[in-house]
């Protein structure tokens, strides 16, 4: 890979890749990116992310947009939806308002354990790692015991904690023992803490499903859950005009109405702490060779690309 060449989305890559592409990026553009570290995961991997900035995050007149991905670790697809984003606004840049007017915070790998155990070891782990909690052996699904390591990180936050998840460790919306007990979670909480005043909007990325979700995940509307609708509609729209004709258009609405309730989301706490616009997108489960959680390589650049559509379209509202 050259100094400055872009990361080609035509395989995922492996949490050091990125990484290491984190690093070179913040070297070689060192007046539009700075490095992160945003705390560590479990097993005690960093967890790093981008600011991505023409003013070195010092003018607070802008607006910040902060996207996550891979907080559910077999959701691969969503790598490439923050890689494709990095390098549109970074490497290969050709709409330079994305820039001027706005800031961004991207975290590519949310929970780099689950990450790493699901390049190693199962494909399809979606929680953390923690492995240090007792549980009663009656809670094990025959078979299933390996289900009993991790915290759904996206049941772990401060809202309506343990109202719609579980408290059995074997399970996988597994809550955790108290809110923010996850140290991935904790480094989300913090990034939102510190630029809750700046930050208008959050998208935590996940697939699959074609959907944008707003709070609550206990399908109680929130206060502006008209303009979070509205703002929806933007972002899915322009995701769909770019689509595979084949796929399906996406649904907008409060997670808890159009999928299923949950508690303890992110989005829900980046709400929660004021940010206006806080999502969770679901990206597309694209037909064809993929199935699930799994990736045709082929698309994932159009995914990436189809993505970054939508996130353009939120970003340019609440600029
Ligand atoms: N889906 C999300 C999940 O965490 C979700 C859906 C998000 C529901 C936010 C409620 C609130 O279960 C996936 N695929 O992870
Ligand atoms: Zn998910």
């Amino acid at each position: 890979i050259t100094s400055k060449a872009a990361l080609p989305l035509d395989r995922v890559y492996t949490w050091e890749e990125v990484e290491d592409y984190m690093v070179r990026l913040a070297r070689n553009y060192p007046d539009k990116v700075t490095l992160v570290n945003g705390g560590s995961s479990f097993e005690g991997r960093p967890i790093n992310y981008l600011r991505i900035s023409s003013t070195n995050f010092q003018d607070t007149s802008k607006p910040v947009v902060f996207m996550q991905s891979l907080l559910h670790s077999r959701e691969w697809l969503t790598q490439a939806a923050a890689l494709y984003a990095i390098d549109k606004l970074v490497v290969n840049n050709t709409e330079s308002d994305l820039i001027n007017d706005i800031d961004w915070i991207i975290v590519p790998t949310a929970n780099p354990d689950g990450f790493v155990y699901s390049h190693e070891t199962d494909r399809w782990w979606r929680k953390n790692r923690r492995d240090d909690i007792e549980f009663d052996s009656e809670e094990i699904i025959p078979g299933l015991e390996d289900w009993c390591v991790g915290v759904d990180l996206n049941r772990n936050h401060d809202v309506d904690w343990a109202s719609f998840s579980s408290n059995k460790v074997c399970a996988g919306d597994f809550h955790g023992t108290a809110p923010f007990s996850e140290p991935e979670t904790s480094v989300t909480k913090r990034i939102l803490d510190e630029h809750k005043d700046r930050i208008e909007l959050f998208l935590d990325i996940h697939s699959y499903g074609s959907y944008v979700l707003y709070p609550y995940g206990t399908a109680i509307l929130p206060p502006n859950a008209l303009m979070l609708h509205r703002v929806g509609i933007l972002i899915g729209n322009a995701i769909d005009a770019v689509k595979l004709p084949e796929n399906p258009n996406y649904t907008v609405g409060n997670s808890g109405l159009v999928l299923y309730r949950a508690s303890g989301g992110t989005d829900d706490y980046a709400l929660s702490v004021g940010v206006p616009y806080a999502y969770t997108l679901e990206l597309t489960q694209f037909r064809g060779s993929n199935t699930r959680f799994s990736v045709n390589l082929a698309l994932l650049e159009q995914g990436g690309y189809e993505t970054f559509e939508g996130i353009k379209a939120g970003a340019r509202f609440v600029r």
